[in-house]
């Protein structure tokens, strides 16, 4: 009897057209992830730590040659890293192992340049070993930084180098458990210790590392692993040539797997690329990579995080978000507060999804099956989809919330196990009687979120408006996330004028000038004012609507600019080096040869211990600094040479570079660029700073 009533069901759904065996399946489109990039995907946010003697020297780059016994973490606990990182959400721990000084955070026996030489634990101890435990312990994966360039080894540069590093990766990718990512530094020779040598050292990135049997050796080892590298050889992840925290708005998870990667081609993928490359967007928590103390007041806000958030998982990425470790071996409490700050406000944020009890319509089905249709979008099965008809490209999809509701979120995931379809989409609510655009974006991938203002409305239309093939959407979301007041920005101008701006501008500001926190009592701010000398300024924006306030925004000044010049530059556009706006730069003309000097008269005598140094901060200035000689002077003519090195890291992460000098009492002082990191004649300059006792 249950029989015949299930074939009488079966047949009639048949007759109407709707057997389900008879619609075919789509066909995959372009290049496909692999199992490894799926699992790594849907992992979403995951953290780097980055801990070696640099921790111990405040640089963002160790020489090579510093001291083994600097390392001894007192309180060093892989289990507080674990338990913050579980707690912020994430799912995994990519440690760097060796950074480019060389020294090894295990104890490898193909160089004495290790713990095992440390007093830390009497050279017994195994940093990656207790990080793998405590990945463990807290249900996390482990990642494995491993540096190619490595300013300890004598042998960097020649054939031998290249059996020490995969031995090393054998180490590590043969000791210490399923390793689920290995991470391949792009910064590659250079000057370096090189055991003794003190030399410039160059190796060509793309030959020397013979990458496609290093590639091999390292999935015998670890079949399950995803690997990223910068571009040059084509892995599993790239790069998204910023360490800044965001990707293309247009992201396609796909490269071509031979020739040059362009910068655009890390940024936004190939539209038409043949190789399934995605995007790992990495940053850090702080402005550095590394520890230094003078960073524990930068800690990246819950805005800001919130703004990498969307600007990574929310635009197809991953979001791989650096934890510096303290020298004591821990986590500063600053950024674990601002991690698990961010937490709550994702947690916050896509708290209810308003589509799931909403009537869904949608304008195609493909083969007007039940399997197909829009409900899979909100089942909570990442394996069912939406899917059209082949021939139809551009369908929409209503979602009809039947009551007036607040929204300002839309979160989209298509099926990408069948390829990367989405070229463009647009979403729309219903307001007095029509179609009101909402916002509009390309590409949508693994995930999409978009943000737009808070809308009240009864329906929201999502438009695919351009696909490559008939789209498959898996996931569909909207959302009233609770608004995130930001810190204002404070800058000071030339002439000593305090500026303060709130991020929304209906906000108020509060501010103070003498470092104490602000408040709603403090004095409110209405228009810039002039200060004098050294000062501080902290301030908060304050939302009348929702009685909530911005965390602060803390700015030290030094000395006041009013009576700086720059001497010798018949530009006047070159005041830009000076006039505390860090988005306006000046740069040293097309013809010069290095090296290049900038000589400012600080209009009086100081008494300086330092300089800074800030970079053009725009995307395609370039003109970054490298190499540098810093001198001083009381009359212009004799010149006394105070500081000379290298901006490390300074093209990935184009920050303040400040250096501290001896105390001397100087009226004029001279930056000479000595070299750029594109080894070009483009000098560039946002700021330069002094640093007065
Ligand atoms: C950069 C390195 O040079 C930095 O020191 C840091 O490790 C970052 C993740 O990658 O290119």
């Amino acid at each position: 009897m249950i029989k015949f009533f299930l074939c009488g069901i079966f047949f009639s759904i048949c007759v109407t057209g709707n057997c389900d065996a008879q619609i075919k399946a789509p066909a995959p489109v372009g290049p496909l992830p692999s199992a490894n990039q799926m699992r790594w995907q849907e992992m979403e946010y995951y953290a780097f730590v980055h801990f070696s003697l640099n921790t111990y020297t405040d640089q963002s780059w160790g020489f090579g040659n510093e001291d083994v016994n600097l390392f001894n973490p007192e309180k060093l606990d892989c289990r507080q890293w674990a338990r913050i990182c579980k707690q912020a959400g994430m799912k995994g721990i990519i440690i760097t192992a060796k950074h480019h000084c060389g020294f090894c955070l295990w104890p490898s026996k193909y160089t004495e340049y290790s713990v095992k030489n440390a007093p830390w634990k009497h050279g017994k101890g195994d940093v990656v070993r207790e990080m793998a435990d405590a990945c463990k312990e807290y249900g996390l994966k482990l990642g494995i930084y491993l540096s190619p360039w490595d300013r300890n080894s004598p042998d960097y540069g020649k054939p031998e180098y290249v059996t020490y590093f995969r031995n090393q990766l054998t180490e590590l990718l043969t000791n210490y458990g399923p390793i689920f990512e290995v991470w391949f530094d792009g910064a590659n020779g250079g000057s370096g210790y090189y055991g003794g040598a003190n030399e410039t050292r160059r190796i060509d990135a793309k030959t020397y590392y013979d990458w496609s049997n290093t590639y091999k050796m390292i999935r015998k080892l670890q079949p399950n692993i995803v690997i990223w590298n910068d571009g040059g050889d084509r892995a599993d992840l790239r790069w998204v040539g910023t360490e800044s925290g965001y990707v293309g708005e247009t992201n396609w998870s796909l490269l071509n797997a031979k020739g040059d990667v362009p910068w655009n081609n890390l940024h936004y993928g190939v539209e038409n690329g043949d190789s399934w490359v995605a995007a790992e967007v990495n940053t850090s928590i702080r402005p550095e990579w590394f520890y230094h103390p003078g960073e524990n007041e930068r800690v990246k806000t819950v805005p800001q995080l919130m703004d990498t958030y969307y600007n990574s998982i929310g635009r197809n990425g991953s979001f791989l978000l650096n934890f510096p470790v303290m020298p004591n071996g821990l986590i500063h409490p600053n950024d674990e507060k601002a991690a698990l700050g961010l937490a709550k406000a994702v947690k916050e944020a896509f708290a209810v999804n308003l589509a799931t009890k909403s009537k869904l319509t949608v304008s195609n089905v493909r083969g007007n099956s039940i399997q197909y249709d829009a409900a899979s979008t909100i089942d909570g099965h990442k394996e069912t989809y939406w899917a059209t008809e082949d021939s139809i490209k551009t369908p929409w999809f209503v979602i009809d919330f039947m009551r007036p509701t607040k929204f300002n979120r839309f979160l989209v995931q298509e099926y990408i196990r069948l390829g990367q379809r989405v070229q463009s989409f647009s979403i729309e609510a219903w307001v007095d009687g029509s179609w009101k655009e909402l916002a509009k974006a390309t590409t949508i991938g693994y995930k999409r979120v978009l943000r737009f203002p808070t809308t009240t409305s009864t329906k929201l239309r999502f438009n695919i408006t351009a696909a490559k093939a008939c789209p498959l959407i898996s996931n569909i979301g909207v959302y009233n996330a609770p608004q995130l007041l930001a810190a204002p920005t404070i800058v000071r101008n030339q002439s000593g004028e305090i500026i303060i701006t709130p991020v929304d501008p209906e906000s108020q500001i509060f501010y103070t000038t003498n470092g104490t926190p602000p408040s709603t009592q403090s004095k409110k701010y209405t228009a810039p004012f002039v200060t004098d000398g050294k000062v501080e300024i902290s301030a908060i924006a304050f939302d009348a609507a929702s009685q909530k306030t911005s965390i602060e925004t803390h700015e030290k000044f030094d000395i006041v600019k009013k009576n700086w010049k720059i001497i010798g530059v018949n530009d006047e556009k070159v005041n830009a080096i000076i006039d505390g706006n860090s988005l306006t730069a000046w740069h040293q003309s097309n013809n010069i040869k290095l090296p290049a000097d900038v000589i400012i008269d600080l209009g009086k005598e100081e008494n300086l211990v330092g300089f800074k140094y800030l970079p053009d901060q725009s995307l395609w200035g370039g003109g970054l600094i490298s190499h540098y000689q810093f001198f001083v002077s009381t009359n212009s003519n004799d010149w006394k040479l105070m500081s000379e090195g290298e901006f490390s890291n300074i093209k990935n992460n184009p920050l303040w570079q400040t250096k501290m000098i001896t105390e001397t009492k100087a009226r004029y002082i001279k930056l000479s660029a000595l070299k750029n990191a594109d080894n070009n004649n483009n000098i560039g300059y946002a700021e330069l700073d002094v640093i007065t006792k």
